[in-house]
């Protein structure tokens, strides 16, 4: 019998409707002081899982705990802070998705000059992204794509990663951000990369490991088995517009998304659609309702 046969109730919703109404009992249940969350928040991490409501519960408290556990960078979401590290071309949003609809991310480590910035404020960087694409829909179902280019990778680069950084890298590429990573793509790493990426490893699940891939300094050769030419620029053996110019132009947008990330940054579940003062009950206003009644 057919959901639609037996009419009312929740198994009549179409599966996202349906995994809302659960995500929403769970979530609510075990975020004790959280009043409210929004469909458009919920589907994020229900797309992240495939519509398994455990496994979207799981990814929500993770993504709550690594806001609360990471304020360093979560609560610094502002590009216009780090826009000297943004102009040297370090980052961009490709603006082709790849042939699977994925989003397709590239980082320039050796753009960052670690004496300048510091790991967090680079991290906050990729936070910023994240929080972004992971608002479109085609992203939340078919996820996304990383190139880093570790061109120019130095020892004052590896002295920043230390064993704290790697864990919290390690968490966002697994299970802390409402995000599907479809693939994460090293280009010119060298030789001295391999103690870093070692202390990253351990924590990632092997369905994340599987999807790691290290090309060398031959790239070209392999990159392309991945991506089309018609997706990447010409510095990574595509044929789409330079990197340059998708640079400045994603550096655009995050500049004009300041005030949207700033809000994201202060806002006490991440939830944006929920005013923050109607979104959990502080001990105060508990106190408060407590002495009103
Ligand atoms: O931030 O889906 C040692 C991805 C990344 C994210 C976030 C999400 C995500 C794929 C990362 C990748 C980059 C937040 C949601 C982990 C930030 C990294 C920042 C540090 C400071 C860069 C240092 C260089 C790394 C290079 C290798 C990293 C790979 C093994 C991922």
């Amino acid at each position: 019998m057919s959901g639609s046969e037996l009419g009312g109730g929740p198994e009549d919703l179409e599966p996202l409707g349906r995994g809302l109404v659960d995500l929403r009992r769970r979530a609510l249940q075990e975020l004790a002081s959280v009043r409210i969350f929004s469909d458009q928040f919920l589907t994020k991490f229900l797309w992240a899982r495939d519509l398994d409501v455990e496994l979207s519960l799981k990814l929500l408290l993770n993504y709550q705990r690594w806001r609360r556990e990471s304020p360093e960078i979560s609560r610094c979401l502002s590009p216009s802070s780090v826009l000297g590290l943004l102009n040297t071309t370090y980052h961009a949003v490709l603006p082709q998705r790849d042939h699977s609809g994925s989003r397709v991310l590239i980082y320039r480590i050796g753009q960052w000059d670690p004496k300048d910035w510091l790991a967090f404020q680079v991290f906050s960087v990729s936070l910023m992204t994240s929080e972004i694409i992971s608002m479109e829909t085609e992203t939340q179902t078919q996820g996304l794509k990383a190139i880093f280019d570790l061109q120019g990778w130095s020892l004052g680069h590896a002295l920043q990663v230390n064993p704290s950084l790697a864990r919290k890298i390690s968490s966002v590429l697994s299970d802390s951000f409402p995000l599907k990573v479809r693939g994460i793509h090293l280009v010119n790493e060298p030789m001295f990369f391999r103690p870093v990426f070692a202390m990253i490893r351990p924590f990632l699940p092997d369905k994340i490991r599987k999807r790691i891939h290290m090309h060398g300094a031959d790239f070209q050769d392999t990159l392309s088995d991945f991506f089309s030419p018609s997706v990447l620029p010409p510095e990574y053996g595509g044929e789409g517009p330079g990197i340059e110019g998708v640079c400045q132009a994603w550096t655009n947008q995050l500049l004009q998304s300041e005030k949207l990330l700033q809000q994201i940054a202060t806002h006490p579940t991440g939830d944006i659609t929920i005013p923050p003062e109607d979104c959990w009950i502080s001990e105060t206003v508990e106190a408060e309702q407590l002495l009103e009644g």
